[in-house]
């Protein structure tokens, strides 16, 4: 049997692992903390389950069946809403974020609702990125996931474009339809540029059939860029943790 060599990580990878050890230092003993997903989340993941054995008590709520399994293979204890209905602290990954305002887009790896319940119930919301996802206005890199029923998908697609959208649909790696964790579909809604995000996030909530949207505006407490450069902390640094 041949050994599978890992990849090499690469320079990208490296800066997510440099935001996300830098915020996983914000983790106190006896907090709850929220759980992310994606791949910046992931080594957030790994540090959080090396504070663990290095003897930190704390509980995760999962924003996805993927880190929650990630999380469990690795021996953080999980929580549930049913116990705690309060976060101390979420840490979790974003796809674009705009720099002077910190709002932004999230749900390219499909979990955006769970993300956004757990955003919603946690004291402190801290993101992480790579330096890549800094931009001057949301929209310019990627679209707007929106979580929609699949009853009804083409009405809620057409009231999507109504807005202005160009409307995909996200499919699974296999060509398939892609199906979220709540049983949901994902309509991948580009609009270019987004000069007013709140008003957006308000308009496409509004539309009948759609569960949730990938904006989140007025949520991040702080976020840890990195890049060649180093780690830098934007937001408010006294924030409460
Ligand atoms: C998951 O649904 C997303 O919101 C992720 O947080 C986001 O896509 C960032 O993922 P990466 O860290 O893999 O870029």
């Amino acid at each position: 049997m041949s050994a599978v060599t890992p990849s090499p990580e690469t320079e990208r990878d490296a800066h997510k692992r440099m935001a996300a050890e830098a915020a996983v230092k914000l983790v106190e003993d006896g907090m709850v903390v929220g759980v992310g997903t994606g791949s910046t989340a992931t080594f957030a993941i790994e540090a959080l389950a090396r504070r663990h054995r290095e003897g930190l008590r704390f509980m995760g709520i999962p924003t996805s069946e993927r880190s929650a399994a990630r999380a469990t293979a690795l021996g953080i204890p999980l929580t549930s809403f049913a116990v705690h209905r309060q976060i101390d602290l979420t840490i979790d990954g974003a796809d674009e974020v705009e720099r002077d305002t910190l709002n932004l887009i999230k749900g390219l790896g499909g979990a955006l609702l769970r993300e956004k319940i757990v955003a919603a119930a946690s004291r402190h919301f801290a993101i992480i990125v790579d330096g890549v996802k800094l931009v001057d206005r949301l929209g310019s890199r990627v679209p707007v996931p929106v979580e929609v029923v699949e009853f009804g998908l083409e009405p809620t697609w057409a009231a999507l474009e109504a807005l202005g959208a160009t409307v995909r649909p996200r499919l699974s790696p296999e060509g398939k339809p892609f199906i979220t964790d709540g049983g949901n579909r994902i309509l991948d809604c580009g609009f270019a540029s987004i000069s007013d995000p709140g008003w957006l996030e308000e308009r496409i909530g509004r539309i009948v059939g759609v569960v949730e949207s990938g904006l989140f505006i007025g949520r991040a407490d702080s976020v840890f860029v990195a890049d060649a450069a180093g780690v830098r902390r934007l937001g408010n640094p006294h924030a409460a943790i």
